[in-house]
């Protein structure tokens, strides 16, 4: 990832978030890698930590990349009807190919398995700027939610997409 991008996504990261029932959902305890499990195939580090600055996800920004960022919540404090989120993409790719990819999964026993699909692509300008996200899925007080995001990326024009601020709604 250029550091220039990388600053411009960390700048114009919102607000911290208020209280959510998803620890460490807008990746500011610990340096933000609390509670999440990470994986990427270049090795590439996926969470932000630049003391001062807001952290993130980012996932993708490398060619034949697969990231991944999940959670277990083992036990939901109150009843909820969607996961929200705020993502922001970085991409020269052309929109419609479905070149770069990233799908936000997540699993209630209420609701069983729900998903949505992003596509990391450019539809004419630059994309730094912040996009809420929502996947209805319903879980109610004590059931454990699984959360699970994934981006893909192919062999040429690496597209990121940074991801902040999980929270249940
Ligand atoms: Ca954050
Ligand atoms: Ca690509």
């Amino acid at each position: 990832m250029h550091l220039k991008t990388l600053l411009a996504a960390l700048l114009l990261t919102p607000a911290v978030a208020s209280a959510s029932q998803i620890p460490n959902g807008d990746f500011e305890l610990n340096n933000g890698t609390s509670y999440w499990s990470v994986t990427s195939t270049t090795g590439h580090s996926v969470i932000s930590n630049m003391p001062g600055l807001n952290n993130a996800a980012y996932l993708g920004g490398f060619d034949n990349e697969v990231t991944s960022i999940s959670q277990t919540v083992t036990e939901l404090d109150y009843d909820m009807t969607d996961l929200i989120w705020e993502h922001n993409i970085t991409s020269n790719e052309p929109c419609g190919p479905e070149y770069d990819m990233a799908w936000v999964v997540a699993h209630t026993p209420s609701s069983g398995w729900q998903y949505t699909e992003i596509e990391l692509c450019n539809p004419g300008g630059i994309q730094l700027f912040w996009t809420a996200g929502v996947l209805p899925i319903s879980g109610n007080a004590h059931e454990t939610l699984t959360i699970l995001v994934v981006s893909q990326t192919d062999v040429s024009v690496p597209s990121t997409i940074v991801f902040d601020n999980f929270e249940t709604q």
